[in-house]
C-alpha cells in the first residue's frame, strides 16, 4: 500500500466523517448524538477491514485493537476524538484517528505485527460541546471520570446519564470509573493532531513535535441586574446586566494582554430575557483561560474574579462565578518526544518542538501513561472553523513519521 494511497484514504475518510453532523449546513457532531453514531459505525467498519477487533465502550468511545506478534505484550495507544465543536472543521480530532488507522492498515497490508499491540481510540467527547464537561471519553477510558457530571443537562434538558443510555452505553457510575487499562499494560499514548496554530506554516514545516500542553480553566459567569422597560427606566437607575458583562469582556481581554503568554476568551454570551425593549436582567457567559504555566493561569483567574467583584459593586449587579473545569499544564514524555523527533529527522525534515495552546485527550491519558503528540501543519493555523484544512502531502508525511515512531518503539 503506497503512502500516497494511505494519504488519500485519510483525506477521503475525513471528508466522509465531515458529512456526519447534527446541522444540515455545517459540521456539528456532539457527544452521544446520532451523527456520532454514524461516525462510529463508519470508523468501526474501517477498523475491521484493517484487521482490528472493534468495540464501543460504555460511554461511546470506539476502540480498535490490532494484536501484537506475541501474547502478553504491552499495548500502544493511538488516536484522537471524533466529536466536534459547533460549525467545526473536519480535521480537529478525526485526522488523528484516521492517521493512526492508516498506520495499522499498512501493517495489516504487510501482514506485519509488532512486539506490542496497538489500540486505536476514537474518543466520544473531547470538546465538551454538549455538556461543557470536557474529555468525557478519555476520562472514562482512564478511570478519571467524575460521576457528578452524569447529572449535567444539555440545552434540551437531557442529562448526560440519559444521553449515554440512549447512545447504547452504560451510565452506571461504578462502570464509568473503571479504567480500561492498568498502567503496567501500556507502552504509551501518541496522538496526531492538526496544530490549530500558525507556527508550522510560518516555519514552512509539515509536522512538529509537541513539547507540552497548556493548562486551562473554563468558567461560567453570570451577572444578575434588573430587567426593566427600555423606554421608562432612567439610565441612572438601571442595573443593566449586559453593560456589566460588556465591561467584564473587555476586562478579560485587558488581563490577557497584561500577562505574557496568557490567552483568555469569552466564547458564549446569553442575554435574558433577550427582548429589544427590555433592559437585560441576566447575562451568562463562558470564560476560557489558558497558559503554559499554571501559576500564571491561576493568577489570571484570581484577577478576573476580582475585576468581576469590582464591576458588580460599581453597577449594583450581583454575579455568580463558577469554575466548570480546570486542567494543569502537562509536558510530553521526553523519551517519546525524542523518538518522534528522531522519526522526523530520519525523514529529512528540520525538527521543531512546540507547545500546544489547545487541549487534547493526551492531557487525560497522561494520568495513566507517557504521552506524545505530533502536530500537522494546517492552513493559516485556522481551526474550530469550517475553513480548517491540511494538505494530503503533509498527511502522508505524518503517516510516515508515525510509522517510523512505531518501529523505533520496538
Ligand atoms: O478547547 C480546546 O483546546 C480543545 O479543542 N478542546
Ligand atoms: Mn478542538
Ligand atoms: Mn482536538
Amino acid at each position: 500500500m503506497t503512502v500516497n494511497a494511505s494519504g488519500r484514504s485519510v483525506m477521503e475518510r475525513c471528508d466522509i466523517l465531515g458529512g456526519y453532523s447534527e446541522e444540515p449546513d455545517c459540521l456539528t457532531r456532539p457527544f452521544a448524538s446520532q451523527s456520532m453514531r454514524q461516525a462510529n459505525e463508519a470508523v468501526a467498519a474501517w477498523m475491521q477491514a484493517a484487521g482490528m477487533t472493534v468495540q464501543q465502550d460504555k460511554v461511546g468511545n470506539l476502540i480498535g485493537r490490532y494484536e501484537a506478534s506475541q501474547a502478553g505484550a504491552k499495548t500502544l495507544l493511538l488516536g484522537s476524538h471524533l466529536d466536534s465543536v459547533r460549525d467545526a472543521g473536519k480535521y480537529d480530532g478525526p485526522l488523528g484517528v484516521m492517521v493512526a488507522l492508516a498506520c495499522v492498515e499498512r501493517l495489516h497490508a504487510r501482514r506485519e505485527r509488532l512486539p506490542f499491540a496497538i489500540e486505536v481510540l476514537a474518543f466520544a467527547d473531547e470538546e465538551g460541546l454538549r455538556y461543557h464537561s470536557d474529555y468525557i471519553g478519555s476520562k472514562v477510558a482512564t478511570g478519571t471520570f467524575d460521576p457528578e457530571a452524569l447529572h449535567l443537562t444539555d440545552a434540551e434538558g437531557i442529562s448526560m446519564a440519559e444521553a449515554i443510555r440512549a447512545f447504547g452505553g452504560d451510565p452506571d457510575p461504578e462502570a464509568l470509573q473503571t479504567a480500561r487499562w492498568h498502567r503496567d499494560e501500556l507502552l504509551a499514548y501518541c496522538e496526531v493532531h492538526i496544530e490549530q496554530g500558525p507556527v508550522l506554516e510560518a516555519r514552512n514545516l509539515p509536522v512538529g513535535v509537541v513539547s507540552a500542553i497548556a493548562g486551562q480553566n473554563r468558567i461560567s459567569m453570570r451577572f444578575v441586574g434588573e430587567a426593566g422597560h427600555a423606554g421608562t427606566v432612567p439610565m441612572s437607575l438601571r442595573r443593566d446586566a449586559l453593560c456589566a458583562a460588556a465591561e467584564f469582556v473587555l476586562a478579560v481581554e485587558a488581563i490577557a494582554h497584561s500577562l505574557p503568554g496568557l490567552v483568555a476568551t469569552v466564547g458564549q454570551v446569553s442575554v435574558q430575557p433577550g427582548a429589544s425593549n427590555v433592559i437585560p436582567g441576566q447575562v451568562t457567559l463562558s470564560v476560557d483561560v489558558r497558559h503554559q504555566d499554571d501559576a500564571v493561569r491561576e493568577q489570571a483567574c484570581r484577577q478576573l474574579e476580582e475585576r468581576t467583584r469590582e464591576i458588580g459593586v460599581a453597577r449594583h449587579v450581583s454575579f455568580n462565578w463558577q469554575i466548570l473545569q480546570g486542567h494543569r499544564a502537562m509536558s510530553c514524555a521526553p523519551h517519546l518526544v525524542g523518538l518522534l523527533a528522531q522519526a522526523i529527522e530520519e525523514m529529512g525534515y528540520p525538527l521543531l518542538s512546540l507547545p500546544s495552546g489547545a487541549g487534547h485527550d493526551a492531557v487525560t491519558l497522561s494520568e495513566l501513561t507517557d504521552v506524545a503528540m505530533l502536530f500537522v501543519r494546517c492552513r493559516g493555523g485556522v481551526s474550530h472553523n469550517p475553513a480548517e484544512s491540511v494538505t494530503m502531502e503533509d498527511v502522508e508525511i505524518a503517516i510516515q513519521v508515525l510509522e517510523r515512531f512505531l518501529l523505533l518503539l520496538r
